[in-house]
């Protein structure tokens, strides 16, 4: 079974989403192993944003992400890395397919409400970061 990290970021917090985002991730049949709700610190941030620090929106995601609360999910399930991928949608929520999160919920950019880990290696990093496996 594959497993991924999950975050409902700042934006889908204030909005009251989490319970939404939950809900669709259940919907689809993966099992929601972890969860908690948590401060990230500009270290952590950092460090999860490794791979984006000589972007011109690095300092603006950093921001973000520390600017308020975040509920990580370690999620867990049958290509659960893609499957997660597919629900959240593009990147860019004015550009996400209706149907998915960001598709249905968020309309423009950093404010798209989730982050899940983009491949094995990535997720295997991220949920030693925020769950310490
Ligand atoms: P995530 O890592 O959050 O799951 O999102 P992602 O793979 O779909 O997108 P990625 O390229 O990894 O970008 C990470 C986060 O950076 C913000 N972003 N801003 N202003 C911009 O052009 C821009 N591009 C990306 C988004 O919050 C994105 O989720
Ligand atoms: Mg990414």
């Amino acid at each position: 079974m594959e497993e991924t990290l999950v975050l409902v970021k700042g934006d889908g917090v204030r909005r009251r989403l989490v319970g939404e985002i939950i809900r669709r991730i259940e919907a689809k049949s993966l099992d929601i192993d972890a969860l908690k709700k948590m401060n990230v610190s500009r270290e952590l941030a950092e460090e999860h944003y490794a791979e984006h620090r000589e972007k011109p929106f690095f300092e603006e995601l950093v921001e973000f992400i520390t600017s308020t609360p975040v509920v990580a999910m370690r999620v867990r399930g049958e290509g659960a890395i893609k499957v997660m991928r597919t629900l959240m949608g593009s990147t860019n929520p004015a550009e996400a397919a209706p149907g998915t999160i960001r598709g249905d919920l968020a309309l423009s950019l950093p404010d798209n409400l989730v982050h899940g880990s983009d491949s094995p290696e990535s997720a295997q990093r991220e949920l030693g970061l925020f769950f310490g496996q």
